[in-house]
């Protein structure tokens, strides 16, 4: 393949570790995983599935804690080398023009998009039923509430790092109110980030017999990645299981100008829940990335992931090789 172009900014201070002596793993895992244990905070039962970007230097997060009630609550984070975090103990509150739609009942599952400076919040909002919350920060003090980008019930909707033809654009999976047995990703897009529309189907489950951690539902994860093969898009599947559902995840590529159609998606999984601390937690088995930082001149990426709904973990890889592996193993 001609040399791969790979969009984003220069991060030599990513979190980083080599791929393990004699390991054939297209992802790898942090040695010292979990990066953040369940009560890094006093007052949380968990800290998992939470998003990261570089800011200012160093990094900035936002972090989905569960509480010691069990309250499912945001909280915002900062860090020199983004393995050790410092979260703040307060919860993050948002700024909202419309009263109903700012009033708070729960959040869980944050993703985080720099777009053109300034930072972009998805996540998983209560309003008579999960939907999509989105919100703006320039500084991660003060947090700007836009209305919910659909009706509910839907959840993992993960904005585009940047316009596609001259608006917003985000992925999303329609959902229940419940632990939903099915789900496809769609995508949006929106000219003003308070009316979403143009809706278009993008990957539904996979067929069983073809892939089956990826069969009963999927989810896009972190922030899709530009590059010239297409959007690079790590994605949970699950599996359902006689002892409940599976999630792993893997990678598929998305057309550029138009992501609602996939290039290749890939067979095999890139991590499932195989460790001690993805396997044994709240929720079992369950590995759910939610944010991705890259390097674009080492083409090295590492993913946050939740792992059994009470910790978080990190895994290593190369762009490239990433790619390599959803092309060569594609389901489609
Ligand atoms: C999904 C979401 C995630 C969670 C996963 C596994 O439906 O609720 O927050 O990690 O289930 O419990």
């Amino acid at each position: 393949m001609d040399k791969l172009k790979i969009t984003g900014n220069s991060l030599p201070n990513m979190p980083w570790q080599d791929r393990p002596e004699g390991s054939k793993e297209v992802m790898w895992r942090y040695s010292e995983n979990p990066v953040i244990r369940r009560d890094l905070l006093p007052t949380s039962n968990s800290i998992f599935n939470s998003a990261v970007v570089p800011f200012e230097g160093g990094f900035a997060g936002v972090f989905r804690c569960d509480d010691t009630n069990r309250r499912m609550r945001l909280h915002v984070g900062f860090s020199k080398d983004a393995f050790n975090w410092d979260i703040n103990p307060e919860p993050l509150t948002f700024e909202c023009e419309d009263k109903e739609i700012g009033a708070w009942v729960y959040g869980y599952d944050p993703r985080v998009c720099c777009i053109d400076g300034r930072f972009y919040v998805t996540w998983c909002n209560g309003y008579h039923g999960p939907t999509i919350g989105v919100a703006w920060t320039d500084d991660f003090k003060t947090f700007h509430q836009e209305e919910n980008a659909f009706i509910p019930f839907n959840r993992n909707g993960v904005m585009f790092p940047r316009k596609i033809n001259g608006r917003f654009a985000m992925l999303s999976r329609p959902s229940d109110n419940g632990h939903t047995p099915f789900g496809d990703i769609f995508y949006s897009e929106s000219p003003d980030l308070k009316f979403w529309g143009r809706h278009r189907h993008v990957m539904a489950p996979a067929p069983f017999e073809d892939s089956a951690w990826q069969c009963t539902k999927i989810g896009a994860g972190p922030i899709p990645i530009e590059t010239s093969e297409g959007w690079l898009l790590i994605y949970h599947g699950v599996l359902a299981t006689c002892n409940g559902f599976v999630y792993s995840f893997g990678s598929a590529i998305l057309d550029i100008d138009e992501p609602w159609k996939v290039k290749y998606r890939s067979g095999p999984y890139l991590i499932s829940p195989q460790k001690d601390y993805e396997c044994m937690g709240d929720v079992p088995n369950v590995c759910f990335p939610c944010a991705a930082l890259h390097d674009v001149e080492s083409g090295r990426i590492a993913v946050y992931y939740g792992c059994a709904d009470t910790v978080t973990g990190l895994t290593f890889g190369y762009i490239p090789e990433i790619i390599e592996f959803t092309k060569r193993t594609s389901i489609i």
